[in-house]
């Protein structure tokens, strides 16, 4: 690894992982206004809708970002031993900081509080959208960069299966590639004319469609490189092999072609999408659960043929037999807990993209207790563990606090498993997402007060207290690391994992092309009708709102009460 590149890689993990505080603390500021300790609309000089903008956008949008290019170039250099060039990647690294900077600047001055969502009509700071879609374009860099090397490798190596960490950082970076077309439209074309003042509405349904259009895609590009550690670095700390090397690469495809045509799973609420629509993208969703469920039985193959080798007995006897709290293998330890944790993460989601029982859980408390189980699970487990390794050995140090890192996970795992608990049964007996609690619902002085959210709410108030310390000592221990000495020669190094099943090479998983194809058709018939739809039924065109204020900024006439006593419909501006 040049020391120009490590640089870089060791800068695109540190400047995420220094956000994260902030992150973090917000998540606790969550779960403390949601269990109604505070009944304040903002605390410490920052507002409620404006913490969790920070929360979502760093935790899930820069550092899930900088993370997935920093682990690229990692795989990529070991792998197909070339490096990216350097002009790219440093054009990449500040397109990604100026943009943060330029987001961050206007979240925390309180002029983007959008959600990481920024569903129209909430109106940011022009510099927040211009910020994000700087973040993103840059982070398309390197996948121009890695195929060319990939092409390059494959034409010396015609006869080799391209190795799988490499395939699925390709598979991933497309995906990105494909739906960042459609923020990158929204942001450019729909939001950014309104934002700035050029174009009086907005088409909220298109708005939201191409969002969802990147926004269901995007967590797959969270998730993919969780799954490239547990396909190529788990059997191995394990101290065994990968069961089946076929079976990684039929996942890595099967995401190629199912994870953006299945964003109208988040609207199945939206009245301007016809119900065939819907049915059919609850449909794909099903399909693309089909990967994950491939990897939970490869995977538990693999770990039972490790445990098996270290003497396991009886039908489960293997998972007593792993390293759980093996220092020298501590990524052991994170990925494990993530792995864990999708099981729940994974069954979730599945009662979500139920259109029927979505009607359920949408917008309700379940939602963020799903993909605390998925986001905040296996990747963010995967993210840290990871972050801590690669500096690690690419540095040369000791790990600062050995035996608190590797109990860092199953920490998290209890924070989240009493969190989720909390959150997933307070949906199911209405309680709300986005929504300051601790302001009514969860204030006993306000005639909207709801006792029985009391017991869920404080599930989520302790689980998200174990969360942040968990968060906390992680911070601790990977920059503790940092500030130690150089104890040995640092290189870039992976626990490669050999196949059991090492199957002999069949082009087709071993080429883009025909995948690339079938997702352009699955795409063009799932979302021409769903696009066709957002344009033709827009709604009334949305006027500008603003964060406190649930009412219109351009109305005629507030809003009246008829002698019926219903709330006659607010009448827009449509200029
Ligand atoms: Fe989701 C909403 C459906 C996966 C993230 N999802 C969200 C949102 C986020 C999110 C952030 O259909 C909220 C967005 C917002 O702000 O509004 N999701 C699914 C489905 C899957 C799924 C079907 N989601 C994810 C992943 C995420 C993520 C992954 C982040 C990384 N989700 C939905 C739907 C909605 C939704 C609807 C909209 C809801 C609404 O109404 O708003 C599937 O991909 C899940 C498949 C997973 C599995 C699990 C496999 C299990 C494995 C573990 C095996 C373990 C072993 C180890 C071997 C089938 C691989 C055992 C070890 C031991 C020690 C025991
Ligand atoms: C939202 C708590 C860590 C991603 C939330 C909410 C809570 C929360 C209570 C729901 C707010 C609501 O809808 O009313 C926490 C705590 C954490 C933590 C206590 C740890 C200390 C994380 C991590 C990630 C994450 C590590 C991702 C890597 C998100 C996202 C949202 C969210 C994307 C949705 C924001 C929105 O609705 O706009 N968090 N969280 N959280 N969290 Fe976390």
């Amino acid at each position: 690894l040049s020391p120009w590149l490590k640089r870089i890689i060791y800068w695109e993990l540190g400047i995420p992982l220094a956000l994260l505080s902030i992150g973090i603390y917000h998540g606790l500021m969550q779960v403390i206004y949601r269990a109604g300790v505070l009944h304040q609309s903002a605390f410490a000089g920052l507002d409620y809708y404006q913490g969790l903008t920070l929360h979502g956008v760093i935790n899930a949008i820069v550092l899930t970002t900088f993370f997935a290019v920093a682990f690229g170039h990692a795989t990529i250099t070991f792998y197909l031993k070339r490096e990216p060039t350097k002009t790219l990647t440093l054009l990449s690294f500040w397109f990604m900081v100026i943009g943060t900077l330029m987001a961050a600047w206007a979240m925390l001055s309180g002029k983007a509080s959008v959600l990481y969502t920024f569903y129209p009509p909430l109106k940011g700071h022009p510099l927040f959208y211009l910020g994000t879609a700087l973040l993103i374009v840059g982070s398309w860099f390197p996948l121009f960069d890695w195929s060319r090397l990939y092409r390059q490798w494959k034409r010396e190596n015609p006869e080799t299966k391209t190795p799988l960490a490499v395939l699925g950082t390709l598979v991933n970076f497309i995906i990105w590639f494909v739906c960042t077309l459609a923020v990158a439209y929204e942001v450019l074309v729909v939001i950014l004319p309104w934002a700035l003042g050029y174009k009086p509405t907005v088409n909220v349904t298109l708005a939201r469609t191409l969002f969802w259009f990147f926004g269901h895609a995007l967590v797959y590009f969270w998730l993919l490189p969780a799954y490239v550690m547990y396909y190529n670095f788990l059997p191995k700390l394990a101290g065994g092999k990968l069961y089946s090397d076929m079976a990684g690469r039929i996942a890595a495809f099967l995401f190629l072609i199912y994870s953006v045509p299945v964003g109208v799973h988040h609207q199945f609420s939206d009245p301007s999408i016809t119900k065939g629509i819907k049915l059919f993208q609850s449909i794909l969703t099903f399909g693309v659960t089909i990967p994950s469920f491939i990897t939970a039985f490869t995977i538990a193959a693999s770990l039972e043929y490790a445990g098996r080798k270290r003497g396991a007995k009886g039908l489960l006897g293997f998972f007593t037999k792993l390293p759980y709290l093996d220092t020298d293998r501590y990524l052991f330890a994170y990925l494990i807990c993530g792995l864990f944790l999708f099981i729940f993460g994974g069954l979730t989601g599945i009662v979500n993209a139920s259109s029927e029982l979505n009607n359920t859980i949408h917008n309700s408390a379940w939602i963020p207790g799903h993909f605390h189980m998925t986001v905040a699970g296996p990747v963010f487990l995967g993210i840290i563990g990871m972050s801590l390794y690669l500096y690690q050995t690419t540095s040369g140090k000791k790990l600062f606090m050995s035996k608190v890192a590797v109990i860092i996970p199953y920490l998290w795992v209890i924070g989240i498993l009493i969190f989720s608990t909390g959150l997933s049964w307070g949906g199911l007996i209405g309680e709300p997402r986005r929504t300051n609690l601790g302001l009514t619902y969860l204030n006993p002085k306000s005639e909207l007060f709801t006792p029985e959210w009391v017991p869920t709410t404080m599930l989520g108030l302790l689980g998200g207290i174990i969360m942040f310390i968990a968060g906390i000592m992680f911070l601790v221990v990977f920059f503790g690391t940092m500030l130690k000495k150089r104890s040995a020669e640092g290189m870039l190094t992976f626990p490669v994992s050999e196949a059991l099943h090492d199957e002999k090479r069949i082009p087709l998983f071993d080429k883009f092309k025909p995948w690339l194809a079938a997702m352009a058709v699955i795409l063009v018939i799932a979302y021409v009708p769903a696009f066709v739809d957002a344009t033709k039924n827009p709604g009334p065109g949305a006027p500008r709102f603003t964060p406190d204020n649930p009412v219109p900024v351009q109305t005629e006439q507030p809003s009246a009460t008829t002698t019926t006593g219903l709330t006659k419909p607010l009448s827009f501006n449509k200029n």
